[in-house]
């Protein structure tokens, strides 16, 4: 990998309409555009102010390039330095978002990943033998198929719902983007890809309904992770179906509710299977009260995979309602939905530990097209998602780097939290919001992509110095050099929560607080739920 450099841009490069700036952690000065074909001086400007950046720990000025409009590959040149080479062209991202989409593939789990269509990235069939229900092992379930969480190589519920979620709404805010096929085994000319790849998620999701009550089973894990370099057709222990938990019931009804919407129009007897689904998981939550504070799901003794606990079920069951109103009608989840909406919980995160922004964002949609919900209720909830975006878009005019992130949001999986963050701007925009969101959300792809201050790309094999060393099982036991390519790295991460991180990462500010090594599991980890925001916000930028 070439040595980290100081002026930072975008490594893929630039929509030609739109805003464009480099960051420069220095002191700035009069700046050259380079075209990289001919070497000439393109384009000549001044970097604005230079000023302390508390997160990445540098003083950065930026230099605009906006008027540049030119399709052409260029790098910046400032004080005998250069940037990485970038393109500046009308559709720049069609090869990244079809990246991160087939990141979900990679990720399959219980079929062959054949050479046609993974490359050296081909793997046999692995996870195949039927689970042990925990709480009664008498009871095996098949339990084939979805997508590997991440680096280990469990399959959880509510991640999964995420992901799927974030996929789905990418589709419907803008389906002219996925009409390319990536290609998959399953592509057709009737459904694009996207649908595909989430109905293999979507099949597997049938199974963590327990047959017996209609609750989802948290989580399908042997009951230790395996060690990091072993290929998932070579991870054999047992599987388990850790038990039911009323947050993993929610997530399955509200994204069965969503999928039947999105399908019906492809698939009319899938569209009721998830329907169906969703409605059994519903009544499983109505006759199982909420667990506004605790205790939610917590890994037996015996246990230690991820365990995704999460204290309130009340956002989760929130955003079910608000799926199966949209999707049915229904009177009953309208009042279900309202009488959650009136409880005191945040209405816009995206994340797996508080889904409640998929309800609002449900209902606001839904609302579009129903004579019959509350004026007041779709107000105020507009009203605070606007004002949501309008929070995160004066943090971005603080930031060095242009993006919403404080200090304290490089956590565990920062990366999930900066395309959320993209991802709620492009949906207040839709909602009303103002143009300049969609801009904002730019800004925080071009921060993935390589415009932050370790200048580096944090999706594999994408940018000219990506992540590659990932603590992603497949890649450190398969011996290709090259990672699985189109993967979201979890990103810096000031808590410093392994070994590898603390032994090497002591006292850095924090968004340095990242190394691309394999060890690095609270840093360098891949999730299904840190691909699929960015599948959402690229796709959004994609003609
Ligand atoms: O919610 C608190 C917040 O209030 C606080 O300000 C902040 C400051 O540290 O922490 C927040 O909690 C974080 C929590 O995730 C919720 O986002 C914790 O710090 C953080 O350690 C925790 O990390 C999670 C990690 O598992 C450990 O539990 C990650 O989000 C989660 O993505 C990760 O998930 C793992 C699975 O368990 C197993 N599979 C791989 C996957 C990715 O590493
Ligand atoms: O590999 C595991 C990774 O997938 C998880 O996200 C992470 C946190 O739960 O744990 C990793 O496993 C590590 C374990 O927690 C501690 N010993 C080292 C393991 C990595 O090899
Ligand atoms: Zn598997």
């Amino acid at each position: 990998m070439p040595l980290r450099r100081s002026i930072a841009v975008n490594q893929l490069g630039y929509p030609a309409e739109a805003a464009k700036s480099f960051v420069y952690a220095g002191p700035g000065g009069e700046f050259e555009i380079v075209d990289t074909s001919s070497e000439e001086v393109v384009y000549r400007s001044t970097t604005g102010p230079s000023h302390w950046d508390e997160a990445s720990g540098a003083t950065v000025c930026r230099g605009d390039f906006g008027d540049l409009r030119t399709p052409g590959t260029y790098r910046v040149s400032l004080n005998g330095q250069s940037s990485a080479a970038f393109v500046i062209d009308s559709n720049p991202y069609t090869d990244l978002q079809q990246g991160l989409l087939k990141a979900f593939y990679y990720l399959r789990c219980g079929m062959e990943l054949e050479e046609p269509f993974a490359g050296p990235w081909k793997h046999h069939a692995c996870h195949t033998s039927e689970g042990i229900v925990y709480d009664d092992p008498s009871l095996r379930l098949d339990s084939c198929g979805g997508w590997h969480d991440a680096g280990d190589y469990g399959k959880y519920t509510g991640p999964g719902a995420k992901a799927v979620t974030d996929l789905l709404l990418a589709y419907e805010g803008n389906p002219g983007a996925f009409q390319r096929s990536i290609p998959l085994p399953e592509s057709d000319d009737r459904m694009p890809d996207v649908l595909h790849e989430c109905r293999y998620e979507l099949e597997w999701l049938f199974k963590m309904q327990d047959p017996r009550t209609g609750g989802a089973f948290h989580k399908l894990t042997t009951k230790q992770f395996p060690p990091l370099d072993v290929m998932p057709e070579d991870d054999r222990a047992a599987l388990y179906f850790l038990p039911v938990s009323a947050t993993a019931t929610a997530c399955l009804a509200g994204v069965m509710a969503f999928a039947a919407r999105v399908y019906r129009p492809f698939d009319d007897a899938f569209a009721t299977r998830c329907l169906q689904a969703a409605e059994r998981a519903w009544a499983w939550l109505d006759r199982t009260p909420p667990h506004p504070d605790g205790p939610g799901f917590k890994n037996p003794s015996d246990v230690g995979t991820g365990e995704y606990g999460d204290a309130s079920d009340l956002d989760e069951r929130y955003w079910a309602a608000a799926e199966l109103y949209r999707t049915t009608g229904d009177a009953n989840y309208h009042e279900a939905f309202r009488e959650l909406a009136a409880l005191p919980f945040a209405k816009y995160e995206l994340g797996w530990t508080n889904m409640s922004g998929y309800g609002t964002i449900a209902y606001l949609l839904g609302a579009e097209a129903s004579a019959h919900t509350d004026a007041d209720l779709r107000a105020t909830l507009q009203q605070g998602l606007l004002a949501e975006a309008e929070r995160l878009a004066l943090r971005c005019a603080e930031d060095g780097y242009l993006t919403s992130m404080r200090p304290e949001d490089y956590i565990w999986g920062s990366n999930m939290l900066l395309m959320n963050n993209a991802m709620l701007f492009l949906i207040a925009r839709r909602l009303g919001g103002e143009e300049r969101y969609r801009e904002l959300a730019l800004e925080h792809i071009h921060y993935l992509l390589g415009r932050n201050v370790l200048d580096i790309s944090y999706v594999s094999g994408f940018g000219d110095r990506p992540v590659n060393h990932l603590h992603y099982r497949p890649s450190v036991a398969d011996d290709v050099e090259a990672a699985v390519p189109g993967l979201v790295s979890g990103g810096p991460n000031r808590n410093l929560n392994d070994d590898y991180m603390q032994e090497h990462l002591q006292g850095l500010p924090p968004a340095q607080c990242f190394v691309d090594h394999e060890l690095s599991y609270a840093g360098n980890e891949v999730t299904i739920y840190w691909n699929s925001p960015a599948v959402f916000a690229v796709s959004q930028f994609v003609k």
